[in-house]
């Protein structure tokens, strides 16, 4: 039987490694800084493919919620266990000071090697090394302690738990209601930037008009129209933290087989000339009708210039491409020469979130090439596989044909009819018409297109509005601008995104 001090510790323990968590988001917020980051990239990077893979097509966006519950619950009992062993050497030493202080040493240690920011880290160690010390100094002398006594103890640090984590939650709030880096895991900073107001941004603005005004005026006011705002943009990223990296601190070096290595800067990037880009970002992850389909109006400059200058050698001639976030992803070097290396997204500096300072965007090819936070390019000579390869997934190629039919896209109108309205994108290879049937695919008709954009690789909206009469079976397919319809056979997303054509049942 375990002995009734022993148990206290254990509360005291728990209590402790919770608070180190608590104290660690108060300093740091939802940064890579904050001790749960780098656990949680251990997690990410240890799980195998195909439990990952799983994950995005079973739970998908709730897989994220389990690694980063993992990874709380792994931190906070590993400081608790920092604390423990300081609780039973207690018993020894005479000193609730000298108990507080070797933990909270331990502690600092544990934080600043997980995290590399040691000034931070003591968000994590304190908090630890006070309610070690605060359990030492209750516990010492009454080795004899009644089990009503132990309860109480118990009961009393597990409210005192609560109210840190609380007061960390209050005071990181209160802390970050001035506006600056931090936030939360939904509501990612958006850091005014000096370069929001740069010149070059303005002519992002007529590249969005040109989307407003090409979009088709729908009765549906819910659906999107050719623009996703920057906080309804869909987002995928390998890792629960964003990297936090400044324009200063930027460069983008091109390593491996080079007839010479080069670092640009992030002040030579934007001296390049620059163009805003219109461009449908679309993950290989998603289910046929799903919502990882996204465009904006990026602003950046073309990647051959700079590819060119550094007379690519290998073998294969193939490229790794590297994020901060360690992502990588590997495709050949003639389709990186078309890319765009972008630092604005909608006519505003890129977000965190989404790349912040400078991402890639490859004309044509799935959501994966586009590698956010990049900050190196490998030219080599033997290919290898990308994160994504590792798992299984076959995300490096051409997009395929998708046709969208999104709940918001079917609506009744004044006069009995129903209008279906959505999104059909192909890449590079455009859009030439959208196929739909009310009668699950006995005939078919063309839908309305909005007009076709100056931008190669871009979504387009359809609209088709029907007399109902009953219940209709809706059926959409895309043609892309090479002739090619919307492969038919249904298939899953892995390995090579799905494929199959929309359907929904309209009843009325
Ligand atoms: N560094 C980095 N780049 C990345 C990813 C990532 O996790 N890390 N995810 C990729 C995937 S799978 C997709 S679909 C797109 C999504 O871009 P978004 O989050 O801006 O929509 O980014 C790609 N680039
Ligand atoms: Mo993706």
């Amino acid at each position: 039987m375990i002995d009734a001090t022993a148990r206290r510790d254990a509360a005291f323990a728990t209590a402790a490694g919770t608070a180190a968590v608590a104290g660690s988001y108060l300093v740091t917020g939802w940064s890579p800084s904050f001790v749960v980051s780098p656990v949680d990239q251990m997690i990410v990077n240890l799980t195998p493919g195909a439990i990952v893979t799983f994950m995005i097509e079973t739970v998908g966006d709730a897989g994220h919620l389990l690694h980063i519950a993992m990874a709380f619950a792994a931190v906070a009992g590993v400081f608790g266990a920092v604390s423990f062993a300081g609780l039973r050497l207690g018993k020894r030493v005479d000193s609730p000071v000298s108990v507080g202080v070797v933990v909270g040493v331990g502690s600092w240690l544990l934080a600043a090697g997980l995290t590399g920011t040691p000034v931070l880290a003591l968000g994590a160690a304190v908090p630890v090394a006070a309610a070690t010390a605060l359990g030492d100094a209750i516990g010492t002398d009454d080795t004899t302690a009644s089990v009503d006594a132990v309860r109480r103890q118990t009961l009393g640090t597990a409210a005192g738990a609560l109210g840190v984590v609380a007061a960390s939650i209050i005071g990181r709030q209160a802390l970050t209601s001035v506006p600056q880096s931090g936030g939360s895991p939904t509501s990612a900073p958006q850091s005014e930037g000096s370069l929001d107001s740069a010149p070059e941004f303005e002519g992002a603005e007529s590249r969005l008009q040109a989307l407003d005004s090409a979009s088709l005026s729908l009765e549906s006011d819910s659906l999107l129209g050719l623009k996703s705002p920057i906080d309804e943009f869909y987002n995928v990223d390998i890792t629960e933290f964003d990297p936090e990296i400044t324009a200063d601190e930027w460069s983008l070096t091109f390593t491996g087989e080079t007839g010479r290595e080069r670092t640009v800067t992030f002040d030579e990037l934007v001296d390049q000339p620059v163009e805003h880009r219109a461009v449908s970002l679309r993950c290989v992850g998603e289910q046929l009708n799903g919502r990882k389909l996204d465009t904006a109006v990026w602003t950046g400059t073309p990647i051959r210039p700079l590819l060119e200058s550094v007379d690519p050698a290998g073998e294969c001639n193939c490229a790794m491409l590297r994020g901060k976030d360690g992502y990588y992803v590997q495709f050949p070097v003639d389709v990186l020469a078309e890319g765009f290396l972008a630092w604005g997204m909608n006519g505003k500096e890129l977000p965190p979130a989404h790349g912040h300072p400078v991402r890639v965007l490859i004309p044509g090819h799935w959501g994966e090439t586009n590698v956010k936070w990049l900050t190196e390019i490998e030219l080599l000579d033997v290919e290898e596989d990308g994160y994504w390869e590792e798992r299984g997934w076959e995300g490096t190629g051409e997009v395929k044909a998708v046709a969208k039919l999104w709940d918001e896209g079917v609506t009744t109108l004044s006069d009995g009819r129903i209008e279906l309205a959505g999104h059909a994108y192909a890449g590079t290879r455009g859009i030439s018409r959208v196929e739909v049937s009310t009668d699950g695919g006995e005939s078919w008709t063309d839908a309305t297109l909005s007009d076709p954009l100056p931008d190669d690789d871009v979504w387009r909206q359809w609209r088709y509005v029907f007399e109902p009469d009953g219940t209709h079976e809706a059926v959409v397919r895309a043609v892309d601008g090479e002739g090619n319809r919307q492969i038919r056979e249904p298939s899953d997303p892995s390995p090579t995104g799905s494929s199959g054509w929309v359907r929904r049942t309209i009843e009325t």
